[in-house]
């Protein structure tokens, strides 16, 4: 369900992006805007999240943003194939994290922040729509095993 429009503009973006710096951005983003009551409890072992001094840059959470971009990058790469892919992904974050499904749209909401603002007017509304499309299949497909 990918038109080869769609496919060139998540590769060619993905190509250039730092799954170092976005991955860390996001996921900083993330926790401090929306997280961030919970932190606690999903991140206790990344250590003090009560403030963005120590959630940017925290050693931690650049390490799982990397981790979680990471995979994203293998939805990019591999677009045919996300649910299948995300399916062992999906049980551990519904039976062993708990993690509410409704975060999974929200961080790629975020993510689609992050790369506007990483590649300006590179990001044209064509990459958004391919962009936004690929976070709504990948937050379908780690939701999926939820029962
Ligand atoms: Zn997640 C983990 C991905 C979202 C929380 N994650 C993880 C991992 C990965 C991911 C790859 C690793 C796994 C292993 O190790 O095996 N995620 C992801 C993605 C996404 C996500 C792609 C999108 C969208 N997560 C999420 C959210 C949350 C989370 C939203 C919250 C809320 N995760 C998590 C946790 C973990 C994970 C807590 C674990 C960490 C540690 O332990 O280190």
């Amino acid at each position: 369900h990918w038109s080869a429009e769609e496919k060139q503009l998540i590769t060619s973006v993905w190509a250039k992006v730092s799954v170092e710096e976005c991955g860390a951005e996001a996921l900083a983003r993330w926790v401090l805007l929306i997280v961030y009551p919970w932190t606690q409890r999903f991140f206790t072992k990344f250590g003090d999240m009560s403030n963005s001094g120590n959630v940017i840059g925290n050693g931690n959470v650049v390490n799982h943003g990397r981790r979680v971009l990471t995979s994203f990058g293998d939805a990019a790469t591999n677009l045919d194939n996300i649910k299948k892919s995300f399916a062992s992904l999906s049980k551990l974050h519904c039976k062993k994290l708990h993690v509410d499904p409704k975060n999974f749209r929200l961080l790629g909401d975020i993510l689609m922040v992050v790369l506007a603002s990483h590649f300006g007017k590179d990001f044209t509304p064509a990459c958004q729509a391919a962009w936004q499309k690929l976070v709504c299949v990948v937050a379908h497909a780690l939701a999926h095993e939820y029962h």
